[in-house]
């Protein structure tokens, strides 16, 4: 049975918007790819000191488990040349899992929902831009709500995609 699942994409070395699309092409293999967001620049949160982000939100449909799915975005990040120097530093590219359907998985590999997700402007805005109404079941509350509930600050600015086309 496939299941919808949100992920969060975010670049601040290199090209950002090459290694995002990239990235989105390597994620449409893994499934179906449903709606992808515009792209976001994005000042850099928890540890500041690094250059801003380019951030999107995708969803896709997939019938991987959440394991394998994080299993093959591990493999994607690695092909795309990700070097892990820093916790929350610059890094080329990194996918997160938001949403796995209505899961919740709780394990020492992977965390579902992203525990940080509500707190962060950089993955609410671009996600509310696909998914208003997507539920996060634990808080029970719309990506809307969440969203709307943040307090101000972390900047973000959507940046339209030019009418290229993903390839
Ligand atoms: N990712 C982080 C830490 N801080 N800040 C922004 N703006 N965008 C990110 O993707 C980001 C961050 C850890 O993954
Ligand atoms: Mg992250
Ligand atoms: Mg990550």
């Amino acid at each position: 049975m496939p299941h919808i699942v949100y992920l969060s994409l975010g670049s601040n070395v290199g090209d950002r918007e090459a290694q995002l699309r990239d990235a989105e092409n390597r994620l449409a293999q893994l499934g179906r790819l449903i709606a992808v967001s515009s792209f976001y620049e994005t000042e850099p949160v928890e540890f500041t000191r690094q250059p801003w982000f380019l951030n999107c939100a995708v969803a896709i449909e997939t019938s991987s488990t959440p394991e394998d799915l994080m299993a093959s975005i591990l493999r994607i990040e690695e092909e795309m040349g990700r070097r892990r120097l820093q916790n929350k530093g610059p890094r080329s590219i990194d996918i997160d899992i938001l949403l796995f359907a209505d899961a919740i998985v709780q394990s020492s590999e992977l965390t579902i929902p992203h525990p940080a997700m509500h707190q962060r402007r950089f993955v609410l805005e671009p996600l509310a831009e696909i998914a208003p109404q997507a539920l996060h079941p634990m808080s029970k509350k719309t990506i809307r709500e969440l969203l709307d509930e943040l307090p101000d600050g972390q900047t973000v600015r959507r940046v339209p995609r030019s009418s290229t086309t993903n390839d």
